[in-house]
């Protein structure tokens, strides 16, 4: 008895590491939007990520600005604003846990600890509370 459920466990172990395992190859789906510019979930904010230096480095820290505002346009300066991420394919989340470290103003926040440890296809998302709402804004990064 005890015996089939350590085959059985370690059949669904195989089964996920196989799973996961394919996973890491699989391409990215085609028609991900790439914008750095995207609308929130709920329609609430529109949100810009500027990254340090334009391009998204690998493997060293770096950090964003993240720029918010309603839909027509007025700058979100009081808010907050969680950050999480990782790689969908891989299973994986965020190797930092990057915060917002000052708001600059004007809707522009400065997220500080960004960091892709790997090529690939990750996510960023961003969970925003302020008088407007709370809503989140995913972004794609292909690295
Ligand atoms: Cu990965």
């Amino acid at each position: 008895m005890r015996s089939t459920l350590r085959k059985y466990r370690l059949g669904v172990l195989a089964a996920v590491m196989l799973a996961s395992g394919c996973m890491m190859f699989a391409r990215p789906p085609k028609d991900l939007d790439y914008s750095r510019t995207r609308l929130s979930a709920g329609g609430t904010y529109r949100a810009t990520i500027r990254p340090q230096g334009d391009s998204i480095p690998q493997g060293r820290l770096h950090r964003w600005i993240l720029h918010l505002e309603t839909p027509n346009g007025t700058p979100i300066d009081a808010c907050q604003i969680a950050i999480d991420g990782g790689m969908p394919q891989h299973v994986h989340g965020l190797p930092t846990k990057p915060k917002v470290t000052r708001d600059l103003g004007n809707g522009d926040h400065l997220v500080d600890g960004m960091k892709f440890n790997m090529g690939g296809w990750w996510v960023v998302k961003f969970r925003v509370a302020s008088a407007a709402g709370t809503d989140s804004v995913v972004f794609n990064v292909k690295l």
